[in-house]
């Protein structure tokens, strides 16, 4: 076998399905084996940015890996962002980076696209990603790709390959994947033990789902789990999207101070709160008057469970889902009965001359899922994604606790290309700019998502952070009027009736991606956005030690 095929195979049985990737000269040969192989469908993009979200996204909605191939230097260093995002939010992202060749860049002089030395990629992206290898020894390799590999999908983390150029038709061992690690069933079996006597003694117990679950494939097993012990279930705010389906047990999703305040309750009063691979990050449990007590949780991350102050090292979320539901098949729990919420009803939508609010965009978008099924959506950082939480029982993928902008677009295109579904896109006007053109590369590959642009003409959700500054005003960039250059259909819209008009439109048209340019008030945003900030810049003053 050749090292570039040993290499796609195994990509391959690692359950990649899709390349994303701009080629380089040192990526070349590699490319050029890629599109002959055949074994992975490849999309290319404009810019490095869009090629980390569109793999980010891909693999996030897939729950599979996804790869991104670039060149050396300029290639990977600019997918950097993307790929900080990805190990933030456990995605297990493949970085193959094309390489200087094996006898390269010893001699004088300096090779184009280095920094400092040959070395300095590989060490800016051990910070980034999980596992790494420099597949330059063809006899060395298929251990380390499979290492490497096995690393990406046990930890849900980027991983990062480095390939030298003169290497793709090097012969080499076909790669062998490693069994999944050994997991101590007797640590299983004793946390199994203290997970359920905390929840018999609870008087209200609750569990909250976090990203891990997704990413893990947990999302039937855990809804299982929830109806059997009774226990009402909310997302946290990374994992909104969970459980997508009309019948599933969840309440909904728990956004602290900005939230519903029935859930709030829930959340923040209950005696055993189950955290099951939740992020413990300050966008997740930081928006809260009080901070959740550490007696009063169980932890479920990264490979380990904290019940209360105690912790089990080395118990995965899956293995803990599993050994609770075979315990509960042999020892059954009468269910709890439910606590009866009153959710917050949702917004009626009218249909009428008055100008747009955020609130309005979500509640048209329900009335318009309602009427024609959900499309799974992409929302990037700024008030879009807060609306996004107004949207019920629909697919989302949103960088909820990195938080970097430029994600919608290029994430809309990930998801299109992994499930051949179409995509909603929700993107501010300051994250548009950032990324909105990679909607150009839609013709080639037969995409056609809709994207709803919350265009306000300001970086919005800076102005809460910091009022009384003209700093983030921006300019009034003729969004529409882009689409049709690139291949789409564009349409700006001022009121509710025309937003409601052309979401109908955009629906009912395939075949070319369908921009919304909405108007939105400068200064209008959301109550839950406006109640986050508050929240967390109070957090920033107070509690050291956070
Ligand atoms: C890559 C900092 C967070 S929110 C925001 C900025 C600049 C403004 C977003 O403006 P937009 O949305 O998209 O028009 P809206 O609703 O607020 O008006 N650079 C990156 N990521 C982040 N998060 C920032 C800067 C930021
Ligand atoms: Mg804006």
């Amino acid at each position: 076998m050749k090292l570039a095929d040993a290499l796609l195979q195994a990509l391959v049985d690692h359950g990649v399905q899709q390349a994303f990737g701009i080629p380089g000269d040192f990526a070349l040969p590699l490319f050029k084996a890629l599109d002959e192989s055949k074994r992975l469908p490849l999309f290319m993009l404009s810019h490095e940015p869009g090629v980390g979200f569109a793999a980010d996204a891909a693999a996030r909605i897939a729950s599979a890996p996804a790869a991104a191939f670039v060149t050396y230097g300029a290639g990977a260093l600019n997918m950097l962002n993307a790929v900080a995002s990805a190990y933030a939010e456990q995605v297990p992202v493949v970085v193959v980076s094309g390489a200087p060749g094996t006898h390269e860049g010893r001699g004088m002089l300096k090779l184009h696209h280095q920094v400092k030395t040959l070395d300095s990629q590989m060490i800016i992206y051990r910070e980034v990603t999980c596992d790494q290898a420099r597949l330059d020894d063809p006899r060395r390799a298929p251990e380390d790709i499979a290492r490497v590999l096995s690393s990406c999908i046990t930890h849900s983390r980027p991983v990062y390959l480095e390939f030298p150029r003169d290497l793709v038709d090097a012969p080499c061992e076909a790669v062998r994947a490693l069994p999944a690690p050994a997991v101590a069933m007797e640590a299983v079996s004793d946390c199994v033990d203290e997970v359920l006597k905390r929840i018999a003694r609870a008087q209200s117990p609750v569990m909250m789902l976090g990203v891990e679950v997704r990413r893990f494939r947990l999302e039937a097993p855990v809804a299982e789990l929830a109806r059997k012990l009774g226990i009402p279930v909310v997302t946290s705010f990374m994992a909104h999207g969970l459980l997508p389906a009309q019948d599933s047990p969840l309440v909904g999703a728990y956004l602290g101070t900005a939230g519903d305040p029935a859930i709030t309750r829930l959340v923040e009063d209950s005696d055993c709160l189950l955290l099951l691979g939740v992020t413990p990050c300050d966008t997740n449990l930081g928006v809260s008057e009080h901070m959740i007590a550490p007696r009063t949780t169980i932890l479920a991350h990264n490979r380990s469970v904290g019940v209360g102050h105690h912790r089990y090292p080395d118990v995965p979320l899956a293995a803990l889902v599993e050994g609770l539901l075979t315990r509960l098949a042999r020892e059954p729990h009468q269910p709890r009965t439910l606590p009866d919420l009153q959710p917050q009803p949702a917004t009626t939508f009218v249909a009428d001359d008055a100008p747009l609010s955020p609130g309005d965009i979500t509640a048209a978008i329900n009335d318009a899922f309602a009427r024609n099924g959900p499309l799974p959506l992409a929302a990037d950082m700024g008030d879009c994604m807060f609306a996004a939480f107004d949207i019920g029982h629909s697919e989302l993928v949103a960088p909820g606790y990195y938080a970097s902008m430029g994600y919608g677009v290029p994430a809309g295109l990930g998801l299109q290309a992994a499930t051949g579904r179409r995509p909603l896109v929700l993107v501010g006007d300051g994250a548009f700019q950032m990324t909105g053109w990679e909607l150009g590369n839609c013709r080639r590959y037969g995409w056609d998502p809709i994207v709803v642009v919350f265009n306000n003409r300001s970086w919005e959700m800076l102005r809460v952070f910091q009022p009384g500054s003209s700093l983030y005003e921006l300019d009034d960039w003729d969004f529409a009027g882009c689409a049709a250059p690139l291949g789409g259909i564009g349409v700006r819209v001022n009121t509710r009736r025309e937003f409601a008009a052309a979401l109908e439109r955009a629906m009912a048209e395939r075949g070319r991606f369908q921009l919304i340019d909405a108007t939105l008030p400068r200064g209008s945003v959301s109550t839950s956005l406006a109640r986050f900030v508050t929240t967390l810049k109070q957090r920033q003053r107070s509690a050291p030690g956070d």
